[in-house]
């Protein structure tokens, strides 16, 4: 196969090329919009090329493919990555400069694509960036959002939300695919009537929307492996209604295409807090059915009609529940569209769906009410009964006992609810959680009941996050000194970054290690300069605590530590300590009221600290505005500290702690989630535990004794930083502003704030003291980056691989 050369010169032609045919300008006199959508369009020419390429090679592919089902992608920008990933950095950068570009400037041109909340979406990007890496045949799901996770403001000492409308000016990457449109149906009834001794099911008088999908490809990295990820759209079936139109009802014409539209609208902003909300509903089913409508189409495209292949050839990963109306529709479409029976039907998806827990918090379960479901979804939920008839008569029998209490809890539908968790875990042929100890709680906690019922199903595998954005393209400096130091061999076998433990103890290494950290620690305060007119002094140790907000992540822990400093510079006259600046990065989920709350709180410490001359000389906060994937990019590869602080047992793996670790932050946190394995991977002496165990905060969840008001009472310094939240030390105009916060922590603290308060305030001594022995400091540092390898999305999808999907 000839490929067209996409060398530098080439590279300039086409980008000026575009420049005169697009917007009839010269470089010169273009802006940098034009320039990025220049630039962007000759990167999607050459992906286009292999895209074209792999596309071809696949339509004689008789193997296994991945479907991934996420209502989240959170991707960030793609323009970097995907220069990286076709290994042209060199090119372009050379290009760029002979054109007088700077690199930033055009990156940061690109609209981010905010199409999650946290974690779970940026998993699933992380996911896709090292299935086509490692030459996995695989297709990302999801919904293509017209607005994405709202934009941060911070207005008068508050979050403020904006639209984020990404889509403004149109989206480089993606391409429709209107070969593949099909029809999703809501509502209407059921039909049951017999066909040659055998029921048949019908829907009737129900509402179409269209499902439109755009392709988004994702290239890996050095290889010619492209795969795709499909964002369906919703659109009413029917055009306009001309003769409506016509006669002046231009509203009323246009009615049915708004509302067939606002299914793919917005993305709901609540992570981790679950609401019964229909039009979430909705669109689980929408993205669902169309991706499973697809996976049909293509499956008798390649084999025919012998669905107990299906097994063999597709697996459904089902990230979380959202995307659990899978094996309902499944099963709908098997039985109704394609004549299978039930049993036939139930055993290929029994053997098909796959299904990742990302969160034990009770709050965050989906449970759908009933008689939603069956008005909105009347097939889906007859199925939905069935198959709860079937497993509840299943653990009837293994229980022996009809009546067994443990049947209701395991049930797909109880108490008028469908409970979205046990459907998943009943009907996948594998559950697994997202680090050791979330597994081990699923196990012994969560889905007790059914791991003794099907033990063989459970398996924990740690997450993971993608290098190649996480380190290659967000900290060039430090790449280029690995690669100095071991060669380039870890770009493709992370786990090779061990290499880099024995320069601990060279001199050189750790002097270059630290210019570095400095450097990137300019690129941030400039960054923070543009957004929010504000810089950090890089002499400052960095202390970051960057994640979505909430109460079990507990900021407040920092936040009150924060105060107890504040007052220790204010009290003594003598007291010093290293400078550090306190950097928050968090959005709080637009209903959520204390976790508003505690970003005014945040905020007026800030704005505290900063009216003391002699306090700003050793601490600063600085709220981070609209925390996303592009300002993390910037953040951590600035980092020193890196703050991991959720009440052990709460974090089902975290993902933040390894991109901090990687760029060679030092973690402060509890025996949580990953932070458990980071520990394991640079030893007690790289990292600061700190806090309960998890079994100590169950144990104590279970006895109920614990109370808030006796450590209050034990601890001045922490008394005194409470009292401080409504004496008006904060809001002299408005003490009882925050008394919410004041009264939780008090009479509730949920999350043990004040039960870890002592000893974390121990370990940030501890930090206070080693940062200040550079050599010290610096070991600690490498030593992360060093153990860093095993966190690489890389190894965790090739444990998925070889544990769950069985891909080629
Ligand atoms: C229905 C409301 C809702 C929305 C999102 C409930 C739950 C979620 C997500 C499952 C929450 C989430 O993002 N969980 C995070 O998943 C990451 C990837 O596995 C983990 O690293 C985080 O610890 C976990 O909080």
């Amino acid at each position: 196969m000839p490929t067209t050369q996409f060398d530098k010169e080439s590279i300039k032609k086409s980008i000026q090329g575009k420049l005169q045919r697009y917007n009839g300008r010269t470089l010169a006199d273009a802006t940098d919009q034009q320039i990025y959508y220049a630039v962007a369009s000759t990167v999607r020419d050459q992906i286009m090329q292999k895209w074209v390429a792999y596309r071809e090679k696949d339509k004689s592919y008789q193997g296994k493919r991945l479907y991934y089902l996420s209502v989240e992608f959170l991707t960030g920008r793609s323009l970097h990555c995907n220069i990286l990933n076709l290994c042209s950095q060199e090119v372009y950068q050379q290009a760029f400069e002979e054109l007088g570009l700077d690199w930033r400037r055009v990156f940061k041109e690109e609209p981010e694509p905010g199409l999650g909340n946290g974690g779970l979406g940026r998993l699933a990007a992380c996911f896709m960036d090292s299935l086509a890496s490692l030459s996995l045949p695989a297709m990302g799901c999801t919904i293509r959002y017209e607005y994405g996770l709202f934009r941060q403001r911070i207005l008068g000492g508050q979050q403020v939300e904006v639209p984020d409308n990404w889509l403004e000016n149109g989206n480089v990457w993606e391409v429709p695919a209107m070969e593949d449109v099909c029809e999703v149906h809501f509502g209407g009834y059921v039909e049951e009537t017999t066909e040659n001794g055998r029921m048949k099911f019908t829907l009737k008088d129900y509402h179409t929307i269209e499902a439109v999908p755009y392709d988004m490809p994702v290239a890996g990295y050095d290889c010619e492996t492209v795969n795709s990820l499909r964002m369906w759209r919703a659109r009413s079936p029917k055009t306009l209604d001309l003769a409506t139109f016509s006669s002046g009802q231009y509203s009323k014409a246009m009615r049915e295409q708004e509302l067939a539209s606002v299914i793919s609208k917005v993305l709901y902003p609540e992570d981790n807090h679950y609401e019964g909300k229909e039009l979430r509903l909705k669109q689980h089913y929408f993205f669902t059915s169309a991706t499973l409508q697809y996976a049909i189409k293509d499956f008798k495209r390649r084999f025919g009609t012998n669905f107990m292949l299906l097994p063999e050839k597709m697996t459904v990963h089902i990230n979380d529940t959202h995307p659990g109306l899978a094996i309902p529709e499944l099963m709908r479409i098997l039985m109704d569209e394609e004549g299978l029976g039930w049993e036939e039907a139930s055993w290929i998806v029994q053997h098909t769906v796959a299904y990742t827990n990302h969160t034990v918090m009770s709050e965050a379960l989906e449970r759908w009410p009933e008689a939603m479901m069956k008005n909105l979804l009347p097939r889906i939920y007859m199925i939905l009964q069935e198959i709860n008839r079937r497993v509840c008569a299943r653990l009837a029998d293994h229980f022996q006992n009809g009546a067994d209490p443990r049947i209701a809890q395991m049930a797909v539908t109880a108490y008028d609810m469908v409970h979205m968790a046990n459907l998943c875990v009943a009907m996948s042929y594998s559950v697994n959680g997202v680090s050791q100890l979330h597994g081990d709680i699923l196990k012994e906690d969560t889905f007790h009941d059914y791991y003794e019922f099907t033990p063989s199903k459970f398996s924990a595998i740690t997450n993971g996050i993608t290098h190649r954005r996480w380190l290659m393209t967000c900290n060039p400096g430090l790449t280029k000194l690995i690669t100095d130091s071991i060669g380039d061999k870890w770009k493709r076998e992370p786990q090779l970054l061990k290499e880099l433990f024995p320069f601990q103890n060279d001199a050189a290494f750790r002097a270059e290690f630290e210019k570095i950290k400095r450097q990137n620690k300019e690129v941030f305060s400039n960054l923070l300069m543009q957004r929010q007119k504000m810089t950090v002094d890089p002499d400052f140790l960095f202390d970051v605590q960057a994640k979505r907000l909430h109460e079990y992540k507990r900021q407040l822990l920092n936040a009150l530590h924060i105060m107890v400093l504040y007052n220790r510079i204010m009290d003594d006259p003598n007291f010093t300590m290293t400078p550090r600046v306190f950097i928050f990065g968090a959005k709080a989920s637009p209903g959520y009221y204390i976790a508003k709350q505690i970003i005014k709180l945040i905020i007026a410490i800030s704005k505290l600290i900063d009216k003391s001359p002699r306090a700003k000389k050793y601490l600063r906060v600085i709220f981070l505005e609209n925390y996303d994937v592009s300002s993390a990019e910037a953040l951590i590869p600035a980092a020193d500290l890196s703050e991991q602080l959720s009440t052990a047992g709460k974090e089902a793996s975290g993902t933040g702690n390894m991109k901090f670790m990687m760029n060679g932050a030092v973690t402060m946190g509890t025996m949580d989630g990953a932070n458990v394995e980071i520990h394991d991977q640079v030893g007690p002496d790289n990292i600061y535990i700190f806090g309960m165990r998890a079994d100590t905060v169950s144990d104590l969840y279970r006895e109920g004794t614990y109370s808030p008001m006796h450590i209050y009472e034990n601890n001045a310094e922490l008394r005194r930083a409470l009292t401080q939240i409504i004496d008006g030390t904060l809001f002299p105009d408005n003490p009882a502003l925050l008394q919410d916060i004041y009264h939780n922590l008090l009479f509730n603290d949920h999350y043990f704030v004040l039960k870890d308060f002592g000893s974390y305030s121990m370990a940030q001594r501890r930090v206070d003291a080693d940062y200040q022995n550079r050599e010290k400091w610096l070991k600690m540092a490498i030593a992360n980056t060093a153990c860093s390898g095993v966190f690489s999305s890389d190894r965790t999808i090739s444990e998925y691989n070889e544990m769950i999907w069985h891909l080629k």
